[in-house]
């Protein structure tokens, strides 16, 4: 029969709403775990679980050999590590940063004797410990520490690792996130649009997410043209007729009154490749005129 493995014992440097999300997964889970906060006050409630407390994170990292950081931001964790010993640590960076960031730190980790994975969560703490919600963590970064640590770090969400390189974890995160910001921006203008008019905000909201469900299809489009660089065999909505249709669009702003702001930028764009002759195209062109 299988050997059954005693859980992971690991530590976890900073216990805001996402560290203490996790930190709750892990005692749940039977992990012995080591706690730091900079405001220690945060801890009890863990310690009532089962998690021990350090009074410095040099100690916290002193503890075990799994390292687990989500912090604020990279000043946070540059501090939190400055008199830590790092050698023979697996580091874990889950404080959301840029590609640039993860690998100077991967790069820095290695000076100090420690493998390094940098992660980004892509989910919010209720998305933590329910595997039903879709949550997962990008990993890159030590495809060692990875494999020795697989099971420990799919504990809060599911696990996606996603190379060697250690910036693709925080490059793949923030491209999603800037997607969504796209998203979020196309819901505001929709909503600016209907919202003083006697329609019900409830009912017509349902209709904007199966929309945008019903296009989301287009995100396998792009990879698909972007891969083959072909842009325009199996096109169904080309650009010529999408920039005419802005037209109604920026029309219908100005009779409800509302700021074409959030749509002008990505209009005039398409504009600018229409000009440049490919009204045969999909939106995909536009990404060309992307890239500095
Ligand atoms: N919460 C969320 O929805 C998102 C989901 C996606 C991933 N993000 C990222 O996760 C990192 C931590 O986020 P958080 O939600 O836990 O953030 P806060 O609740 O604001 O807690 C921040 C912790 O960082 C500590 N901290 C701040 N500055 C310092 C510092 N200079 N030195 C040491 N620690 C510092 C703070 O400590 P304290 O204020 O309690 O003393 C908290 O432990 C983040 O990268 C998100 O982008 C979350």
């Amino acid at each position: 029969a299988p050997q059954k493995t005693s859980p992971t014992p690991l530590t976890l440097l900073g216990l805001g709403a996402m560290g203490t999300t996790l930190a709750r997964t892990w005692l749940a889970a039977g992990h012995p775990l080591t706690v730091w906060n900079r405001t220690p006050a945060r801890a009890e409630p863990l310690v009532a679980h089962g998690a021990r407390t350090a009074p410095t994170a040099a100690e916290a990292v002193a503890a075990n050999e799994l390292v687990v950081l989500c912090l604020l931001d990279d000043a946070s964790v540059e501090e939190a590590l400055a008199d830590a010993d790092l050698t023979g640590k697996d580091l874990v960076d889950l404080t959301t940063g840029t590609p640039a960031r993860a690998r100077a730190r991967a790069a820095w980790a290695r000076e100090r004797g420690a493998r390094f994975l940098d992660g980004g969560i892509m989910a919010v703490p209720p998305m933590i410990g329910a595997p039903e919600s879709g949550g997962y963590v990008f990993y890159s970064g030590s495809p060692a520490a990875f494999d020795a640590h697989r099971q420990t770090l799919t504990v809060p969400a599911g696990a996606r690792y996603v190379g060697e390189d250690p910036g693709f974890a925080a490059l793949q995160d923030v491209a999603l996130l800037s997607a969504m910001t796209g998203m979020f921006a196309g819901l505001s203008h929709a909503f600016a649009l209907v919202r003083k008019e006697d329609i019900d905000l409830l009912e017509f909201a349902p209709l904007l997410a199966e929309w945008l469900v019903a296009m989301a299809p287009a995100a396998q489009t792009t990879a698909g043209e972007l891969t083959s660089g072909d842009y325009t065999t199996g096109v169904v909505s080309n650009l010529a007729m999408m920039v005419a249709g802005n037209t109604t669009l920026l029309r219908t702003a100005e009779e409800q009154g509302v700021s074409s702001e959030l749509l002008l930028p990505f209009m005039d764009l398409m504009e600018r490749r229409l000009k440049d002759g490919h009204g045969d195209e999909s939106t995909t062109g536009v990404i060309e005129l992307l890239h500095r």
